[in-house]
């Protein structure tokens, strides 16, 4: 997954480089500064003093001493003021240079805290909205594993309409009753969940199932009868929409290397999240999802929220995969790529 959202100590991270939220004078300070000063050990104060400061909006990097990766890279963020004073232009900037930095030092994993939405006191939401979206323009045109490492899960929010709307949705569609799948197939958008219960279900004495006709079928014949597996179905998907496949997996937040597994098996079984997420890349129906998701084994349903969140998205025609991996990550639900 070129980008992840986790819940860590930057300090921990066993990654190429470790962003830093600094202040102009590189010489250490509270928060996250402070915490990699401390770990990283004197020796990086040192290293800090001969830089002569950094610019607001500006990166520039060093060893990494005690810590487990090999450089950190300190950039300065803006304090937030009221939004009118060229925050998010420097948080921006932030995040290009840190990330520029990066490439020039060949480093194939980086993780960024969210840059001023500490002591700075730049909206958290906001903050990681323009992190999310400098990182994945970033990774549109290179290859490189980011994380964004969120401390405090308590003070990690989504926008609070969005948390409001898929909270609502998930109430009034979550069913926690076993429900009968025969009829689900054939839900129109009208009928109400509750009638699909197996109590309530007509057809589901099952005869309906059971009485469809009777073939003389042989075992081979009946397996040659076979449908399209998942990855041809993705392949006939990219060719209709007429993108490349670059596209398709940077859109869909997958690895390159994954993708061409995936290319050269017509049988791969892709994990749930990755069906999903090339779903979202290719920015499929809900139907289109539904049926995609069959052919590697998988459904949607209303008796689980990382569904229904899922859901919630592709009805508001929203395919922006950056935006539904933070909303799942604030219901705490696993992310989609790989
Ligand atoms: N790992 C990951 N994230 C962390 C950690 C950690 N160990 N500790 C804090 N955070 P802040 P800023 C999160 O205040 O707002 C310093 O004094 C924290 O929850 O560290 O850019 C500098 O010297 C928050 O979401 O940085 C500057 O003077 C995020 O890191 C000033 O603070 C950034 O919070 C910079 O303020």
């Amino acid at each position: 997954m070129p980008l992840q959202i986790i819940r860590h100590d930057i300090t921990k991270m066993r990654v190429d480089a470790i962003v830093n939220a600094a202040n102009s004078s590189l010489l250490g300070g509270g928060g996250v500064d402070g915490c990699i000063h401390r770990e990283a050990g004197t020796e990086l104060l040192e290293e800090c003093k001969t830089l002569g400061g950094c610019d607001v909006g500006d990166a520039k990097i060093t060893k990494a001493y005690k810590l487990p990766c090999k450089y950190i890279i300190h950039t300065v963020g803006p304090r937030y003021n009221d939004g009118k004073h060229n925050e998010e232009a420097l948080l921006r900037s932030c995040y290009e240079r840190s990330l520029k930095l990066a490439d020039e030092y060949g480093c194939a994993s980086v993780a960024f805290p969210l840059i001023s939405s500490g002591i700075y006191g730049y909206p958290k939401a906001e903050a990681l909205r323009v992190a999310v979206d400098e990182i994945s323009s970033f990774l549109v045109k290179n290859e490189m594993l980011v994380y964004i490492v969120i401390f405090d899960k308590k003070a990690y929010k989504i926008s609070e309409k969005l948390f409001a709307d898929i909270k609502e949705f998930i109430d009034d569609n979550y069913v926690d009753t076993q429900y009968c799948l025969y009829a689900e197939s054939r839900r129109t958008p009208e009928m109400p969940f509750d009638e699909l219960k197996h109590k309530k279900c007509e057809p589901c004495a099952g005869s309906a199932l059971r009485k469809e006709s009777k073939e003389n079928l042989t075992l081979n014949d009946f397996i040659g009868q076979i449908d399209e597996s998942f990855s041809e179905m993705l392949l006939r998907k990219i060719d209709e929409r007429g993108i490349k496949d670059s596209e398709c997996y940077k859109k869909a937040n997958i690895d390159r290397k994954l993708f061409s597994k995936i290319r050269s098996d017509i049988h791969y079984k892709p994990s749930k999240p990755t069906v999903i997420a090339f779903a979202v890349a290719l920015e499929l129906s809900l139907d289109e999802t539904k049926e995609m998701l069959m052919k590697a084994g998988f459904a949607l349903s209303h008796s689980n929220k990382f569904d229904l969140i899922i859901e919630f998205f592709i009805k508001n025609g929203n395919y922006n995969i950056f935006e539904i991996n933070q909303a799942l990550f604030a219901f705490d639900q696993s992310l989609l790529g790989a």
